[in-house]
This record gives C-alpha cells, structure tokens and sequence, in this order.
C-alpha cells in the first residue's frame, strides 16, 4: 500500500491532488460530508475533464481500515487540520507520512511533534478554487515545496516531489521548508487580513488608501523575519527586502480575492490564528513591536464573532 494516497479535505487544493493523483496511483478523497464521484476539473488552459474520484465520507473509511494508506495529505484549513488527523486516527496506522498542506504555521510543529511518524510540510503556489461539489478549477499552474521541519525526511520528500512531478504537478523537495512557511506567512499576514477587513482584491493594496497599512504591517513583519532567521526570497535581507515581496506578490495576484476574503464572505472561520497567531507570538517572544498585527487580529475577531458568535 506504499503508493496509496489519502487526502482529507476536499476543498481546492484536495480536490486539484486527487484530480492529479488518481490516474496514477490508487488515491481517496475524504470529507465530512457526501459529494458527487463524478468529478470535474477545469485545466489552466481552460479545457475540462471528467474524471471518476474515488470519495469516502468518515464514516465510510472507517470500516475499510485494511486499505491503508501510504500517505495522508492533509489539505484542510490550517485551524481543522488536527481535528481531521484525529478523525482518522482509528484507521491511520502512526508510522503514516503525513503532508500537510496548510497555510501558516500553527498545525505544522503541533502535528510534528505529535505524530509519531514521518510529517512533511507543503508549501504551493498552485492556484486553484472550487465552483461546486462536482469542481474545481485550476486558475494557474504553480510549483510545490516539500521538506520536514527538522530535516529527517529527505529521502521521502524526494519521492512525493517525484510523484508529484509525474501527476502533472511542479514539485521539489528543499531542506529549508521553515524558511518557506515563513515567507509565505509573512505575505500572507501583509495582505490576507487588510483585504479580508477592507473587502478588497490584492490588487487594490496599491491603492493610497491601503499602501501605508501595507507598509506598516510589513514593517512588523520584517523585524519579526529577521528576528527568526528567516531570509526573503532576495539577496537583501533588510525591511526593503521583505517590503518588494509583498508588493510583487500584490502585483502577481492583482485580481485575485485572497483565501482570507472568501472566508469572510462565506461566513467561514478565518486562518488569522494559523497567520498572525505565530508572528504575534513570535514578536512577543523577541520583544518586538505588535501594535498593527494585534489590532487586525483583533478586527478580524470581531468581524468572525459577528457572523460566528464569540466561539
Ligand atoms: O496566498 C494567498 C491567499 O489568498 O491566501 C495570497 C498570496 C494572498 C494570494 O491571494
């Protein structure tokens, strides 16, 4: 059972792997609730396909505990992803690799140090949403990073990034994949919550009304990155540095509706702990100043609890 695949979670990037996964090698997609076999998915090219998804609910996989899997990929929002590991954990022997795919850095050392087995962290800038149950659409094609934390699991990584690679999906293994969590992270805290707050594209960041926030969050950020040893993705490794990211990242994602705004708008929990939660720990820890992460996890709270309720 070594090349089969589980994922829990069929929100888009669950549904784009098994999409990707199942031609190949024997894959099951699990949620919590029934959704259609016949899937589609819409390519970047724009053309789609059909294709039959072998889809368990919980319940169902329970009782099939003889087919273990090779790997679970765990592809639900960053704050459900320990609940869904605990859902499975009647049927997932502890030796399981583990992926984890979510954004942030919450679920990553927690299930790390919890699992006994071998947990790699996914960082991917596949583009993808859901326009249904029955699918999805690939917006773009991206590239994936695989590695563990404390870089025990290299020949593993390699083998998932080459089995990726064959399902059509750009992936590499890294010895760095703290570093990438954190990048992304660090992106992720300058515009997910200003857009989720101001119900803004990315793109709308450029704007006057919103680029001194941006500046100001970053500025936080920064000495936060610096702090942990987190280089950016440049030869600079200075504010300035982290700042050019951010904005090239706004520039590449002009039109998009960040995750964080779609949470929003579905009246959906948002991953502002997963996000902000570590930077505001982190700066907390090294002293550093946290006024404007503070303040927009706290709006973000607000408006949570006013769709939500004071969970
Ligand atoms: O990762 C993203 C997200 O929406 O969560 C960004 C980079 C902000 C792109 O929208």
């Amino acid at each position: 059972m070594k090349d089969t695949h589980w994922i829990i979670g069929p929100g888009a990037i669950g549904r784009l792997l098994a999409h990707s996964l199942s031609p190949l090698t024997a894959t099951t997609l699990i949620g919590r609730r029934a959704l259609p076999e016949q899937q589609a998915v819409t390519t970047p090219e724009g053309e789609q396909r059909l294709q039959h998804l072998k889809l368990c609910t919980l319940e169902q996989i329970a009782p099939k505990a003889h087919a273990l899997p090779g790997y679970l990929h765990i592809t639900t929002k960053a704050m459900a992803a320990e609940t869904a590991l605990a859902s499975l954990a009647d049927v997932t022997p502890t030796t399981t690799p583990l992926i984890l795919w979510q954004n942030g850095f919450l679920a990553q050392p927690r299930i790390t140090h919890a699992w006994p087995g071998p947990v790699l962290c996914a960082t991917t800038t596949e583009g993808a949403y859901l326009t249904g149950d029955d699918s999805v659409v690939h917006a773009g094609h991206g590239h994936t990073f695989i590695g563990d934390l404390n870089n025990q699991h290299g020949g593993l990584a390699q083998a998932l990034a080459q089995t990726l690679n064959q399902a059509g999906l750009g992936a590499t293994a890294v010895d760095d994949i703290r570093s990438r969590l954190w990048q992304k992270l660090a992106v992720n805290a300058a515009i997910n919550p200003l857009v989720a707050l101001n119900g803004v594209r990315n793109g709308e960041l450029r704007d006057a009304a919103y680029s001194g926030q941006v500046v100001a969050v970053v500025k936080e950020v920064a000495a936060i990155m610096i702090a942990e040893g987190t280089q950016p993705p440049s030869e600079a490794t200075d504010e300035n540095a982290w700042l050019s990211m951010v904005w090239q990242v706004v520039k590449n994602t002009a039109n998009n509706k960040a995750s964080m705004l779609q949470d929003v708008e579905a009246k959906r929990p948002t991953e502002r702990g997963a996000i902000l939660g570590p930077l505001i720990e982190s700066a907390q820890r090294h002293g550093l100043a946290y006024k404007v992460l503070r303040e927009l996890d706290e709006a973000l709270a607000e408006v949570e609890a006013s769709y939500l309720g004071n969970l």
